[in-house]
């Protein structure tokens, strides 16, 4: 079976639905940069070993990607799942994880990259939003991408409305990317493309407000 490492930074509502998720691997521990993150706590409730890489402790970005990538190396993953993750990783961090190291971001990729989205995603006035599963690059929230989901804005949404509404998306095709993975049907070719032995299916649309 194979087995996953999952990293967090804060709440862990992604890493908390993986593990109720009855995935077909392991998960072998869960790694924090936060002491304090409170999906810590929870990881622990579910009898998962913990860890955490403080980046305070570290002078700089390289020194921290080294020492996350021994405390990583220890459970020898099949993947590395990021989940909430809020530090950029270095060039050489995400080379020596080529195609084992998933992320997922809070928008219709490349459409708002970076921080902040569902604030930015209600000031352009934009109906559909969403999340992305990518596996991750050197070129921040740009690498190849797996999966998506789109979900309507409404009139009345809020950034924390707005952000429920995505987050349980986010928690839906999460799993789904990372049963690809564990099932061999989900791989980052040689070129950097992703090839997903699955069917498509070419009647899928979300239109918004619906047609009438
Ligand atoms: N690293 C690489 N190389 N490539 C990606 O695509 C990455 C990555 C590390 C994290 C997640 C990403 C997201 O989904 C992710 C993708 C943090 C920041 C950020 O600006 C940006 C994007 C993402 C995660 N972090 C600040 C930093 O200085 C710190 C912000 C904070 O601590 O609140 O690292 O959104
Ligand atoms: C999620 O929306 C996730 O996509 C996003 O932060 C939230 C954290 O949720 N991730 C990023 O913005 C990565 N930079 P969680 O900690 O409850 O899983």
């Amino acid at each position: 079976m194979k087995s996953i490492v999952i990293l967090i930074s804060g709440q862990g509502s992604n890493m908390q639905a993986l593990l109720e998720a009855d995935l077909p691997c392991r998960v072998a521990a869960v790694i924090s940069n936060r002491a304090d993150a409170p999906g810590l706590e929870i990881a622990k409730q579910h009898g998962i070993a913990t860890e955490v890489v403080a980046h305070r402790d570290h002078l700089d970005r390289e020194s921290f990607d080294t020492t996350l990538a021994h405390c990583i190396d220890r459970y020898q993953p099949d993947l590395i799942v990021l989940a909430g993750f809020m530090r950029i990783l270095t060039a050489q961090f995400v080379a020596r994880y080529q195609g084992k190291l998933i992320n997922i971001h809070p928008s219709l990729l490349p459409a708002y990259s970076g921080l902040d989205t569902h604030a930015r995603a209600l000031r352009d006035g934009v109906k559909i939003h969403g999340c992305t599963v990518h596996f991750v690059t050197g070129d921040l929230d740009r690498g190849p991408i797996i999966i998506q989901a789109a979900v309507p804005v409404l009139m009345n949404d809020t950034t924390a409305t707005l952000a429920a509404r995505v987050l349980h998306q986010e928690h839906r095709i999460y799993q789904q990317a990372i049963r690809w993975f564990c099932h061999g049907y989900l791989s980052l070719t040689a070129d950097g493309r992703v090839l997903l032995k699955r069917m498509e299916q070419p009647g899928c649309a979300l239109i918004t407000p619906g047609l009438e």
